[in-house]
């Protein structure tokens, strides 16, 4: 019987699409200036050494003198893989930030990565998509409306964003299969609103945006810490967490990638052997688990010679 439970339980799931890839950090608005060099995207995928063939990160300007919409940066991200630990780090400069990346961690160090002048502070969107065809100045939203008429990409995979509080501000996450920090949340007493400059999400389904400063005795280059008072929460932090930017390691809470994990809950058991069963065959790009296109017995020998992983 309790076969049989598993089975049902899992038949549900197996047909859920599950992101191989998510944002997992990023500070947008580090504390002084200038941002270009100091700024990061940090990435993780649910098993190691992921070929990131096929991704981009983009900015999308949100506010009115900017055209909201527009493809402020596009990154590449086809010639990296993700550490054994999972993580992508990407930097607009080679300057270490505080605390150092793990040394698992891949560190893709790119020169102006996001523009010039870095992210946009104020209303913003980051996203990670796969299979993008637009360019740097195309307009994802013609008539400024903050619905997306113009989708450059083949999937939209994660993304964040945030309005500063002008009524023209745009942000696009949601569609993009992220999250838009909710201006109401963001109200200071005098009524004005701030915007994050930073967001980090956790495994558990959690996560915070907030100012960010620097942490005790920190320099230009970190180690840097949310804010106690402007920050959104949504969900339960994990209770490692103690305020902590950590560009390049794993979040407090959080664990690594894991090989032979299908469904990303980082440890592989049945669910994760029937997913490839169920799949058996085809190409469902996350089940294929050594990315030769096709779901077969190669990839099901992985994940039963990585059975237990991680649980
Ligand atoms: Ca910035
Ligand atoms: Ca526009
Ligand atoms: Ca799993
Ligand atoms: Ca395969």
């Amino acid at each position: 019987m309790r076969g049989l439970t598993t089975f049902l339980a899992i038949t549900g799931l197996a047909f859920a699409a599950t992101a191989q890839v998510r944002i997992t950090e990023a500070m947008v608005n580090p504390p002084g200036s200038p941002d270009a060099g100091r700024e990061f995207i940090e990435i993780q995928s649910c098993r190691p050494n992921f070929s990131l063939q096929g991704y981009w990160l983009i900015g999308i300007d949100g506010d009115a003198i900017y055209n909201p919409g527009n493809i402020h940066w596009a990154i590449d991200l086809s010639s990296y893989s993700t550490g054994a630990n999972g993580l992508l780090l990407v930097r607009d400069g080679s300057a270490t930030l505080l605390p150092a990346p793990a040394d698992e961690t891949t560190v893709a160090a790119i020169q102006f990565a996001f523009t010039e002048a870095g992210m946009g502070n104020d209303s913003y969107t980051v996203a990670l998509v796969r299979g993008f065809t637009g360019q740097v100045g195309d307009d994802i939203d013609a008539d400024d409306d903050g619905v997306i008429d113009n989708p450059l990409w083949e999937e939209a995979v994660h993304a964040f964003g945030w309005t500063d509080g002008e009524p023209t501000g745009r942000q696009y996450a949601e569609p993009l299969n992220g999250v838009n920090v909710p201006e109401s949340s963001r109200v200071r007493n005098d009524g004005s609103i701030w915007e994050p400059d930073g967001i980090i999400f956790f495994q558990n389904g959690s996560w915070i945006a907030a100012d960010i400063g620097r942490a005790s005795g920190a320099g230009d280059f970190g180690p840097f810490q949310t804010s106690n008072t402007n920050r959104v929460v949504s969900g339960t932090l994990p209770s490692q967490f103690n305020r902590e930017v950590t560009p390049g390691n794993l979040n407090p809470g959080d664990k690594p990638a894991v090989e032979g994990d299908v469904n990303c809950d980082r440890c592989v058991d049945d669910a994760d052997l029937l997913q490839v069963l169920f799949n058996f065959g085809g190409s469902d790009n996350a089940t294929d688990v050594n990315g030769d296109g096709i779901v077969d017995d190669a990839d099901l020998l992985i994940v039963l010679f990585s059975f237990g992983s991680g649980c």
